[in-house]
């Protein structure tokens, strides 16, 4: 027996499952990008919220580019089965707050008007770090990008959806929904507003100003691992639950949500079920996105280029893992400011915990995804404000180099490996392996979506990451990286 609203009621006693009526769930949040992350996170909030205060708040899943997942859910009635782990321990939940599915390219003015729709109070995000076609480095909106000019025929990004439905509100002379990014962005809600506001403007410059006025955008960090959903995910939910369900998503049990507190006042209950609502978000983004994500992605990259398939994988060898901790505890933690040095020790040592959970089967290849738009923030800030106070960054520096010698296309024992990221085809031939290392580091470091000018000007740090690239390639990651620092 499958998953469905008929079905539900015979799952296994035990499971959780929506504690509302269904019925009298009413569109009131569209999500652009519905994916396991979604699903996973600020879904679970979602649905907690309208069990605790019965708000009919039901979610409108958008994807902007394949029905896949509108296709594994809707025969489903939008259920699904979210499956928490934790080494052998395995519980699973029934989530019903998706209540409609959308595709962009198959209907965009259906996408357009779900925005538009006077019912819809708040717009949340996860496009990923590309899906926001900003310049990698400076964080503005890319008036050249491809979908950016595509957006002008139909909408096509994130931005051109959510101009042209906000765009409708305008004419309409309605407020605009707030719109919540949560993705791995420094100051999310800003940057969102920015190019917002620089989209509008670049067909009509009041209605920018009406933006500008009225556009409510808090930034936002959020966290939980969510890994692409396997096989043994949807075999284990239908063992726990006794319904098949091809929409399974599974996690980890940690998870965070902290929130600007300008939030729209009615959802302030996240607040009880667990998001935290506070005054700056930037103190929280920096721990994260430094101290999670700096150290996912070296982990990722390290990772890759030795054949381990999955972070707990990688972080069990121990070279790669004295590595990330002494990055971690060295030279990110002390960049990241406004907390305790205790609480940034506890948070990476939990960090470590996470990754060692080997019952999420998060792969390397997954996270190395798209690093010309991950590590400008992820690492190369935090490395420039070192250099730039004449602390040591060597560590980062190799971090850096992993991901050039990724971009090389090759791992340590000569195989290749696929590089998927939207600037390959310029960056891939640039740092083949076969290129000297000097040569790589000098035609990357040119890159300024990448690298910013004051980092590729410091004729030390080109120097370094040329001996760590050349070290990576002749001894191999491994003992190229246990040698750091000792
Ligand atoms: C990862 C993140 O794929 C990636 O780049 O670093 O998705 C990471 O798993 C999440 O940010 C954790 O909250």
């Amino acid at each position: 027996m499958s998953l469905r609203s008929d079905t539900l009621n015979s799952a296994a006693a035990g499971v959780r499952r929506p504690g509302y009526d269904r019925a009298h769930l009413a569109p009131g949040v569209v999500h652009l990008g519905i994916g396991n992350f979604h699903r996973a996170h600020q879904a679970v909030y979602l649905e907690d919220l309208v069990e605790r205060t019965g708000l009919g708040l039901g979610i409108v899943g958008v994807s902007l580019k394949s029905a896949g997942m509108r296709d594994r859910l809707m025969p489903q009635d939008g259920l699904y089965t979210l499956l928490v782990r934790d080494g052998a321990q395995v519980s699973a939940r029934v989530l019903g707050i998706i209540g409609r599915m959308l595709v962009g390219p198959e209907d965009p003015a259906a996408v357009v008007r779900q925005i538009a729709d006077p019912a819809t109070r708040l717009v949340t995000l996860t496009v990923t770090e590309k899906g926001y076609c900003l310049d990698p480095a400076t964080h503005r909106l890319d008036p050249s990008h491809p979908d950016i000019l595509a957006d002008r025929t139909v909408p096509t990004s994130a931005i051109g959806y959510l101009l042209a439905g906000l765009q409708a509100r305008y004419a309409a002379g309605l407020k605009p929904p707030t719109v919540l990014s949560c993705d791995n962005l420094p100051s999310n809600g800003a940057t969102l507003r920015r190019a917002l506001i620089d989209g509008a403007a670049l067909t009509d410059d009041r209605f920018s100003a009406w933006l500008e006025t009225h556009l409510i955008a808090p930034s936002a960090m959020v966290d939980r691992i969510v890994p692409a959903s396997t096989d043994a995910d949807f075999a284990d939910a239908e063992r726990l639950t006794g319904l098949a369900d091809k929409a399974a998503v599974s996690t980890e049990p940690f998870s965070q949500w902290v929130i600007e507190n300008s939030l729209d006042r009615d959802l302030h209950g996240l607040g009880e079920v667990g998001a935290e609502l506070v005054g700056a978000v930037e103190p929280y983004e920096n721990m994260k996105l430094r101290l999670l994500n700096g150290a996912h992605s070296t982990i990722a990259y390290a990772g890759q280029s030795v054949g381990a398939e999955y972070v707990s994988d990688a972080v069990a060898l121990p070279a790669l893992r004295r590595f990330v901790a002494a990055m971690q505890t060295e030279e990110l933690a002390p960049t990241v400011g406004h907390f305790a040095p205790e609480r940034l020790a506890e948070y990476s040592r939990q960090l470590m915990v996470r990754w060692d959970n080997t019952a999420v089967k998060h792969r390397t290849r997954q996270i190395a995804m798209d690093g010309s738009q991950k590590l400008p923030q992820r690492l190369l800030k935090a490395l420039g404000e070192r250099l730039e106070q004449g602390l040591p960054g060597e560590r980062l520096t190799y971090a850096v180099a992993l991901w050039l010698r990724h971009l090389g296309g090759r791992d340590d024992a000569g195989q290749a490996i696929p590089v998927n990221d939207p600037l390959s085809a310029k960056l891939m031939p640039l740092a083949a392996a076969d290129r000297p290392a000097a040569q790589v580091v000098d035609r990357l470091l040119d890159v300024r979506a990448v690298f910013p000018e004051a980092l590729a000007a410091r004729v030390e740090f080109r120097v370094r990451l040329t001996d760590a690239l050349e070290r990576l390639r002749a001894v191999g990651t491994l003992a190229a990286l246990d040698a750091v620092g000792r």
